[in-house]
């Protein structure tokens, strides 16, 4: 039975008026109902109270083979995955929303935690304050109106300590709100911290390591905190003929791209079935693709900043620090707006109104074009992509997540940044301090009192690639210097070598000026009309690499980020690269050891993890608040067609000015 929630009518599509009932699908996202339901099932077992929160409850996607097999009208099975820990220990439920059973439970064991959730945070937060001895030492710091305060519960990955194998823990530091009640991570209260189990609500400890002056400086965000505001006349992204946007439940069709999209708690957008209608048939291009895993490990040793190295993804998740979006600045004003829904740790279901845009826009470049410098000749057809985007606020830091599909027949996962720079109060108002040298060892200072630790980005996506059909392979074709014979009247000359990985365990890459491959996947049953096997090629841009020793703590947690990318076999359950918790996580879980063991790569159903990162050294002009900078991975089309597939572009988009 196919469930119909809603009718839409659908005026749009192709200019006919067709009415179509909103098409459900195997992937789609549990529905409020669903939430309730899973929750209301695993309270009656005795599995979770009021006591106990959910921190995970998210749909248990369908066996990939019976999603792809799955036809509009067929019966969608429903399923809820659901993360609790009770009485110290991890557990795992799958329910059957149809027929109301548990029909697994797991226990998951090992220091890995799952993320913290909001409700955890905010009882932390409580705990600190009001410890006697975080209230010494505030006072220590002329602080005695605890109410005009921000503390942070931080996970603090994994050192080893005995309290981070077996405890829920976090540690907490504090903000000064008083002159910066709206900006609540500018004046930090440095060098005092706690350690607070998140499960028995004790505080293991108080860390007080010596006052340090905390900021009275004003950084205010508002408009009225602005020196001066320069006046632009507005610029807007019209379509003056009306949306090209298909929306449909969580369908979207748009130029000859065809996807869906869910939301998840921990991975926040989630794109699946990504297909390309190429002259009336659907090739099939990315069954499914997120971000795994994101880490930011700060390089500073000191007692209260060596903890900072945060998987944000699975200590928090991306998509429980859902951020609103600000039409105009974040989504231009043609953008489409979707809510999704998710559970929240009590067992309820929240709608989060309008936190996916989709919108369109020019690039105001073309796709292509030439002159005919005989004939005079002017061929030019405008560049336009689609961008699906969401944003995450993970404390002082906002991320945006873009999936852009273009006219070119290209996918491009774009990652932004910005916000607050995480920033350490110091003694030193500027360099003309005696402590500035100290000061500024592990990063500069960006304002009086504050410096602007150095840190690491790093992001890992995973890309379930399924070139037409399920069966690929990695290829890397070598860009080889060959010294040519000495009757040659070249000396030196660079030819291709092709490379196809085998193993998972020797699929692991790194990015090189020096020996240059172009990375690509092939379908292992489809040939192009010349005879080449149809691939999609990897276009990466700028990115990074650890600088750190591999036996450093927090680097050993997170692998993953050691080879830019990783090929594996598709396994249902291998889904985070830096492990299934990894919170808290012990060394060497997830991407690394999935590869050890040699698992065939070729021709099978492979994934692709693609780690991108940046440094980050702060600059004055990181704060307030530091501008937007995106990095982006491609997928080109590569022998996947038969020509450009940009060679159905209409020569203008622009509205005719004809009768
Ligand atoms: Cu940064």
């Amino acid at each position: 039975m196919i469930r119909i929630t809603a009718i839409v009518f659908s005026l749009l599509a192709v200019g006919c008026g067709i009415a179509s009932a909103e098409v459900r699908h195997p992937l789609d996202a549990l529905e409020a109902d669903e939430i309730v339901r899973a929750a209301a099932i695993l309270r009656a077992a005795g599995h979770s109270d009021e006591a106990t929160p959910i921190l995970s409850l998210v749909l248990e996607a369908p066996e990939k083979g019976a999603v792809l097999a799955w036809k509009t009208g067929d019966n969608i099975p429903r399923q809820a995955r659901a993360v609790i820990r009770k009485d110290r220990v991890n557990r795992e439920f799958v329910i059957d929303l149809v027929s109301g059973q548990i029909v697994d439970v797991a226990t998951i064991a090992g220091p890995g935690q799952p993320p913290v959730v909001f409700d955890e945070i905010l009882a932390a937060i409580d705990i600190a304050v009001s410890n006697e001895a975080m209230q010494s030492g505030l006072k220590k710091r002329g602080i005695t109106d605890f109410a005009a305060l921000f503390c942070a519960p931080r996970t603090g990955g994994n050192f080893g300590a005995p309290f981070e194998q077996s405890r829920r823990v976090v540690k907490v530091d504090c903000f000064d709100l008083s002159n910066n009640p709206k900006n609540i991570f500018a004046a930090p209260i440095e060098g005092l911290f706690a350690i607070i189990d998140l499960e028995s609500k004790e505080v293991l400890d108080v860390i007080d390591l010596g006052v340090v002056p905390v900021t009275q400086t004003s950084y205010s965000l508002d408009p009225d905190a602005q020196e001066k505001i320069r006046e632009l006349n507005p610029v807007n992204i019209v379509a003056p003929q009306g949306s090209n946007i298909h929306v449909d439940g969580w369908n979207v069709s748009w130029q000859n791209w065809r996807f869906h999209m869910r939301w998840d708690m921990r991975a926040g957008l989630i794109v699946s079935m990504v297909q390309y209608d190429d002259r009336g048939t659907l090739r099939n291009v990315l069954y499914q693709g997120n971000l795994s895993e994101i880490y930011v490990p700060y390089q500073d040793t000191s007692e209260g900043w060596y903890y900072r190295n945060y998987m944000d993804e699975g200590d928090y998740g991306l998509g429980t620090t859902h951020s609103p979006l600000v039409p105009g600045a974040d989504c231009p004003n043609n953008a489409v707006y979707k809510t999704p829904v998710m559970a929240n740790p009590a067992g309820g279901a929240d709608q989060l109104s309008d936190r996916i845009c989709i919108f369109e826009q020019p690039t105001g470049s073309a796709t292509w074009r030439h002159y005919d410098i005989l004939t005079g000749d002017l061929n030019a057809r405008p560049n336009v992509e689609l961008v699906v985007r969401f944003i995450a606020t993970v404390g002082n830091y906002d991320y945006v997540f873009d999936w852009v599909f273009d006219n070119k027949g290209q996918l491009t996962y774009r990652l932004g940044a910005s916000g607050l720079d995480a920033v350490k109060g110091v003694a030193s108002r500027s360099l003309d301090d005696k402590s500035a040298a100290a000061d500024t060892a592990f990063g500069p200072l960006v304002a009086p009192g504050l410096a602007g630790i150095q840190h690491d980005h790093f992001f890992s996506l995973r890309l379930d690639v399924d070139i037409d059909g399920r069966e690929n392979r990695f290829v890397r074709d070598k860009l080889v210097a060959r010294r040519q014979p000495s009757d040659s009247k070249r000396k030196s000359i660079w030819q291709t070598e092709r490379d196809v990985a085998d193993t998972d365990s020797n699929a692991k890459y790194r990015l090189h000026l020096e020996n240059p491959s172009l990375w690509r996947v092939e379908s292992s049953s489809r040939e192009n009309y010349l005879g080449y096997a149809t691939s999609f090629a990897l276009k990466p841009a700028a990115n990074a690499r650890p600088l750190v020793d591999e036996d450093d703590p927090p680097l050993a947690r997170a692998g993953f980020v050691n080879y830019h990318l990783w090929v594996t076999p598709y396994r249902d359950d291998e889904l985070w690269a830096g492990g299934h918790y990894s919170n808290q996580s012990a060394p060497g879980q997830g991407l690394p050891e999935w590869t050890s063991e040699n698992r065939n790569v070729e021709d099978t159903d492979i994934v692709l993890w693609y780690t991108l990162g940046f440094h980050h050294v702060p600059s004055t002009e990181d704060w307030p608040v530091y501008n937007l900078g995106f990095n982006a991975i491609t997928l080109r089309p590569y022998n996947f067609f038969d020509q450009n597939p940009a060679m159905d572009l209409p020569e203008s988009l622009h509205q005719s000015s004809g009768p």
